[in-house]
């Protein structure tokens, strides 16, 4: 079984670059200190507060049990200094930019609470929506999960495969292959879009707290709408690296528009 690398914030971002090229995934610690972590948990309350827990249905992709928010850009105003952060930013300049030089964006937003019972996702890979490219291929997506509390191996810790971002379409993971990202709180775990993974089962008590965010190739299509999720008089308010990230910018011919209609 391979273990998951893991590194602090503090680390030189060449050494992480080096270990999630190997792994395909790595675990950050030290990314999100306490106060941000409160800021995200409010701010994220009351919607996490209305989301639907579901009972499982074991035919469905997403396991029952768990509380699911998207458009956080929208929602949590705290979130855009994880979107933003140095760590994310060192990785998809390097993993993303070299296969779409003028650049990346966000892919996809969601606070994730796996409640007690949650059984286990299955295993799936980021970039499933894009069948076109024969595996293994350069990569589309680099996904990310902060850990607002702490990830084990007992309350649903995702699960991921190393190594897997290497694999042909057909290869299966075995039992063995499949590791627990174990993580304390203010961590972030990194995955390639291509790695096999999913949340894990939550025999605990306790609800795991994670805030995904993945990000894109700028010339793919986002898999959350967020041209609808930030529609343009909430767009205005934002920073122009947040509405550049979003997609609110051009990717060479890709995405023109014309500015005078917002003020037509
Ligand atoms: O919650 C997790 O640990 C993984 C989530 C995931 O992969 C998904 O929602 O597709």
């Amino acid at each position: 079984m391979s273990a998951i690398p893991v590194r602090s914030a503090r680390d030189d971002s060449d050494l992480l670059i080096e270990d999630l090229d190997r792994a395909g995934c790595l675990v950050v610690k030290d990314a999100a200190d306490s106060a941000l972590r409160e800021q995200l948990v409010d701010q994220l309350r009351p919607h996490l507060e209305k989301a639907n827990v579901d009972d499982d249905n074991p035919e469905e992709f997403y396991p029952g049990k768990t509380r699911r928010v998207t458009a956080l850009v929208s929602r949590c105003e705290a979130s855009h200094e994880l979107i933003l952060h140095p760590t994310p930013t060192a990785l998809c300049d390097h993993f993303l930019l070299p296969n779409s030089p003028a650049g990346y964006q966000l892919h996809v937003t969601a606070a994730l609470e796996v409640g007690p019972g949650s059984r286990k996702q299955i295993l799936h890979r980021e970039d499933n929506s894009f069948t076109f490219f024969e595996r293994p291929h350069p990569e589309l997506i680099l996904a990310s999960m902060w850990a607002i509390s702490d990830f084990r191996a007992d309350n649903g810790g995702t699960l991921l495969v190393p190594g897997s971002h290497r694999w042909d379409g057909e290869r299966e993971a075995r039992k063995d292959e499949i590791v627990s990202a174990e993580m304390p709180a203010g961590s972030v775990l990194f995955w390639l879009g291509s790695v096999l993974h999913g949340a894990g089962a939550n025999t605990s008590n306790d609800w795991r707290y994670g805030i995904i965010l993945t990000y894109s190739l700028a010339w793919l299509r986002q898999e959350e709408n967020q041209y609808l999720d930030v529609p343009l008089e909430r767009a205005a308010k934002l920073s122009p690296e947040m509405k550049k990230i979003i997609g609110y910018e051009m990717y060479d011919a890709l995405g023109f528009f014309d500015p005078r209609v917002a003020t037509e």
